[in-house]
């Protein structure tokens, strides 16, 4: 490797002006875009050199970095403060907001407790009641975490009595997590207060003694914020004491990137350990025997009951022994098995729920009832099927949409879920199990009259033949003749399904006159495992291919026209939209790509970021390094092309997909773009990659895409 400093471009900034969670001061800043400077570094990937100009753009925290940072910032909200319709968008979303909603009731211990938001609060407040119909009380207000909102509340756990809970929270969006726990009667934390947590969970002993979670060293040198994240051990922490006391249950030193995730079965009987090994969906099971549920055994040897890592593999429940798994062993749309432990050979394993034509995408286990969650064309089925796995009939939902947040035990003769979808704000309902009978449970006091928009799913044929679905959301009696301005998004990756879901944010856009357009591009789990491989590793091009296919869709059929087209994605959703806008920059009017993996040669240097090579593939393995190349969205912009306009945004303590990633994208993009459409960055300060964002950054957030978009697609707006 070689670094020689080339040219120190010019950072001429009139003003330090960063992002803010309230509305900028409507002033004018002096400043110009800064034209990032180039170092002169290569690296050498078995046998191909390829450049790294703005490398230094990686270190967040460099005086030069934190320069650019602000000139970008300055000139992005100068430009959006200067939008006419800005104002009166976020006028119009936070009036939409403003409408209380509950999450799904669950109950724990013989209590009752919910999630709810009164409309505009930061953060939903978790409350408890008796019974349901008992006076509610708050026993947790993460609004009070913080003043601004931006520390989130994330996990919950309860012992089983139901008298003691696990909380987590993260600050500023990180994936870092603490976790208190807090009595729930007297609702006052207990002393214990637990850090260095990141993907983990935490499930109580049923002697409510302590409980079990996983968490890394804490990080030296580095900052907490970019450093590698492996070594992940699971521990036991005692109630009452010092987290550096905590036991530890499982490690494995010589498997770095193995991670560990424990849950004490419904029995209290056993713990089961599922291994993971980063974002590659199949897995090891482990398990280990407490014994005695109100007197656990800590230190009894940990059993390897999978352990050829061959499919997925998730616990749904266990009868004593038997344990109950679904997996996609030998059936990539998954089905339902059980495992005696005590005969743990193939031969002996029962198949409960076979394969179907739908993915069987989760199972619980609620009134010794098997609740299977399937997805049928990317919209949700419920079938209930009987322990032996007799199929007792499915559940009856009000429209295609999605369901989540089944909660239900074993033993309840009720369970309660939230149904969603494009046009339907979600809504809680409760399934009777004695009378067979759904009731709506909760529904949104919202003034929305959907019957003026449609949802109507299409499908379309990608490049090679394959038939994609998509849906398709606008104001009923749109003219199909090109004019209607086209916000298509996508995701396309890790065996993550696109459902149907409400959201004020597209409810805005659909009034504007928008169309909400959403393909099931290939690399998602919408068709089972297959699916999914089908747009990973050498065949990530499909999903790009799947894309663009949905943009000519939309073309043709005369929904829209390239001047109105604007694409979006986040996450890996915004690797597909920077890789799209170097394959066919011509294509579209706008794109919008949030906190996306773009330097797809490094990104697996960074936090977590090693564990998306099971999708990805290795920049550093010779057989990969060439695909990889050739999409990476940093590595294949054009130079002196006339791109669409551009908002990427990203945030300052996105731990999931580091910021730097957006600023060498952002670098690259501004020096070949030579059009006259805008290409800027906005880059939000204590945020990350999206979990907890506290409301009034989200609709702040929002304004200014829907702004960027109306102005750059040559919208005329009328807000009501
Ligand atoms: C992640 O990067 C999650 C990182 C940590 N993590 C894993 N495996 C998960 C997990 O490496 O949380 C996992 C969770 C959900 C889906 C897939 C993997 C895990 C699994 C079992 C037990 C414990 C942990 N993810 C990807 C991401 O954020 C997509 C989904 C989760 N990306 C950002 C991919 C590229 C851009």
């Amino acid at each position: 490797m070689r670094m020689r400093a080339m040219h120190w471009g010019l950072v001429g900034v009139g003003c330090a002006f960063i992002a803010l969670a309230t509305p900028v001061p409507a002033q004018e800043p002096d400043c110009t875009l800064p034209v990032a400077k180039k170092v002169d570094l290569e690296d050498d990937y078995h046998g191909t050199k390829v450049p790294d100009p703005y490398r230094w753009l990686e270190d967040v925290d460099a005086d030069d970095t934190r320069e650019w940072i602000e000139a970008q910032n300055c000139v992005t909200f100068a430009y959006l403060n200067a939008l006419p319709q800005r104002e009166a968008i976020r006028a119009r979303l936070t009036e939409l907001w403003d409408y209380p909603r509950y999450g799904t009731p669950f109950k724990e211990g013989g209590r009752y407790f919910f999630f709810k938001n009164d409309g505009l609060q930061n953060q939903s407040v978790l409350y408890m009641q008796e019974t349901l119909e008992a006076e509610p009380a708050i026993l947790l207000d993460p609004n009070r975490f913080s003043e601004d909102g931006t520390v989130a509340l994330t996990t919950l756990a309860f012992s089983d009595d139901g008298n003691v809970m696990v909380y987590g929270t993260a600050a500023s969006g990180s994936d870092w997590r603490e976790f208190r726990v807090r009595d729930v009667v007297a609702r006052r934390d207990h002393p214990d207060h637990l850090r260095w947590i990141k993907f983990s969970g935490a499930s109580w002993t049923h002697d409510g003694a302590g409980f079990f979670y996983s968490r890394y060293q804490k990080p030296v040198g580095k900052d907490t914020l970019q450093s590698t994240n492996r070594n992940q051990k699971l521990y036991y922490h005692s109630l009452g004491t010092d987290q550096s006391e905590d036991v530890l249950v499982y490690e494995r030193p010589d498997q770095p990137e193995w991670g560990f995730s424990g849950d004490v079965t419904d029995d209290g009987r056993y713990l089961v350990v599922s291994v993971w090994h980063g974002t590659d969906r199949r897995n090891r099971v482990y398990y280990t025997d407490l014994v005695e549920a109100n007197n656990p055994t800590l230190n009894g040897p940990m059993v390897r009951l999978l352990d050829d890592f061959d499919a997925s593999y998730s616990f749904v429940g266990n009868d004593g022994p038997v344990f109950y798994f679904y997996t996609d062993l030998d059936a990539p749309r998954r089905r339902l098995i059980a495992i005696d432990v005590t005969s743990p050979e193939r031969e002996h394993w029962r198949e409960l729920i076979p394969e179907g034509s739908d993915v069987l995408n989760f199972v619980q286990i609620v009134h010794n009832t098997f609740v299977a969650n399937y997805l049928h064309d990317a919209h949700t089925r419920i079938a209930l099927f009987a322990m032996n796995g007799r199929h007792l009939g499915d559940l009856e939902l009000p429209t295609i949409g999605s369901v989540g947040g089944v909660s239900g035990e074993r033993d309840d003769d009720e369970m309660f879920y939230a149904f969603t979808s494009y046009l339907y704000p979600t809504t809680i309902f409760r399934y009777d199990f004695t009378t067979s009978e759904t009731s709506v449970f909760k529904s949104p006091d919202i003034d929305f009259d959907p019957s003026g928009y449609e949802t109507t799913q299409v499908f379309y044929h990608s490049k090679d033949g394959t038939r994609i679905p998509m849906f398709i959301t606008h104001r009923k009696g749109i003219r199909l003749d090109g004019s209607n301005p086209t916000y298509l998004y996508g995701y396309g990756g890790f065996n993550i399904s696109l459902t149907p879901g409400f959201s004020i944010s597209n409810l805005v856009w659909l009034e504007m006159g928008g169309v909400y357009a959403v393909p099931n591009l290939r690399g998602g789990g919408e068709y089972g495992e297959q699916w999914h491989r089908a747009g990973m590793l050498e065949n990530k091009q499909n999903v790009f291919d799947d894309f663009v296919a949905a943009a000519d869709f939309l073309i043709r059929e005369g929904y829209t026209s390239t001047e109105k087209l604007a694409i979006g994605g986040a996450s890996n959703g915004g690797l597909l939209v920077g890789a799209v806008l170097n394959q066919r920059p011509d294509l579209f009017g706008a794109a919008l790509p949030a906190v996306g993996v773009m330097d797809m040669l490094r990104f697996h240097k960074f936090t977590i970021g090693w564990a998306w090579v099971s999708d990805y593939g290795s920049p550093d393995n010779p057989e990969h390094f060439p695909f990889i190349h050739a999409y990476s969205p940093l590595h294949n912009v054009e130079p002196r092309t006339a791109y669409p306009a551009v908002l990427i945004t990203t945030a300052d303590h996105d731990d999931r997909v580091v910021p730097g990633h957006s600023f060498k994208y952002t670098a690259a993009l501004q020096a070949a773009h030579v059009g006259p459409k805008p290409v800027l960055i906005r880059i939000q300060t204590k945020a990350g990659h999206g979990a907890g964002k506290p409301t009034s950054m989200i609709i702040q957030e929002q304004a200014d895409r829907w702004a960027f978009l109306v102005e750059n697609l040559a919208m005329e707006v009328l807000l009501p």
